[in-house]
């Protein structure tokens, strides 16, 4: 499969039809790129900004922060190379009928979802702060998901659009490693898609929750997929 369109100001590279091996953990990677997405999981300023919805949790925001100069890279790199992309953001509806009350609740915080903070109703869609961070903003052409839980095919038209366009791998970033990240990837390996998770692409509040969320995918012979860096992949594809 090739760009939904090349949008990049930067000039194309070139990438044949034929697999492309990646080294990775279990083992490696043999990446297709006719049907292969990188699937970008809710970097929001939600997450990444002070004044969001994870500093509600009580969460150290600057956590998070390293990933996006990877992903920045990352992206720019794919975007050369035509291939799709998918943005994921968590959030709700503005009247909050998609918010189970469970959700609503925990944590038992003064502020919770659909609450106004310094960046708008806190996971609202169409609040600045729901929004995708500035740093890895889609371009036309990349289809933006937003969904109500934390896996990404749960309640969206993801894997519609992953099917019209003969996707089988995915390539999947993002935050926070253990929580959408982790579902998402579960969720997509049931379905039957081949799950790569770059480990510098994705980030926690919880350094050792990252590291041990990597573990879980690729333990047990790559019981949910397949973990690498981004620096490896784009050794890969670069051949
Ligand atoms: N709290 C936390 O670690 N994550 C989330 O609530 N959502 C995502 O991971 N995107």
């Amino acid at each position: 499969m090739r760009a939904i369109h090349q949008t990049s100001s930067e000039p194309a590279a070139k990438l044949g039809k034929g697999p492309v091996r990646i080294e990775a953990e279990p083992y490696e990677f043999v990446l297709l790129p006719q049907h292969c997405a990188l699937v970008i999981i809710d970097m929001q300023r939600d997450f990444l900004e002070p004044g969001g919805f994870g500093e509600m949790l009580g969460n150290d925001v600057s956590q998070l922060r390293r990933t996006i100069e990877p992903n920045k890279r990352l992206l720019a790199a794919w975007r050369r190379y035509g291939l799709p992309v998918f943005h994921t953001r968590e959030g709700h509806r503005p009247d909050l009928f998609d918010l189970p009350p469970a959700k609503k609740i925990r944590g038992r915080s003064k502020t919770t979802i659909g609450d106004k903070g310094p960046m708008g109703r806190i996971l609202v869609r169409g609040e600045a702060g729901h929004d995708i961070i500035p740093e890895l903003y889609p371009e036309p052409g990349e289809p933006v998901v937003d969904k109500p839980g934390k896996g990404a095919f749960y309640a969206t038209d993801l894997q519609e659009m992953l099917k019209h366009r003969d996707v089988k791998q995915l390539v999947v970033t993002g935050v926070t490693t253990e929580v959408c990240v982790n579902t998402t990837v579960r969720e997509a390996n049931d379905r039957g898609y081949e799950c790569l998770v770059l480990s510098d692409c994705c980030g926690s509040y919880f350094p050792e929750f990252h590291e041990m969320a990597l573990k879980m995918v690729k333990a047990q012979g790559g019981i949910f997929g397949w973990v690498t860096s981004s620096e490896k992949l784009l050794e890969g594809l670069a051949g």
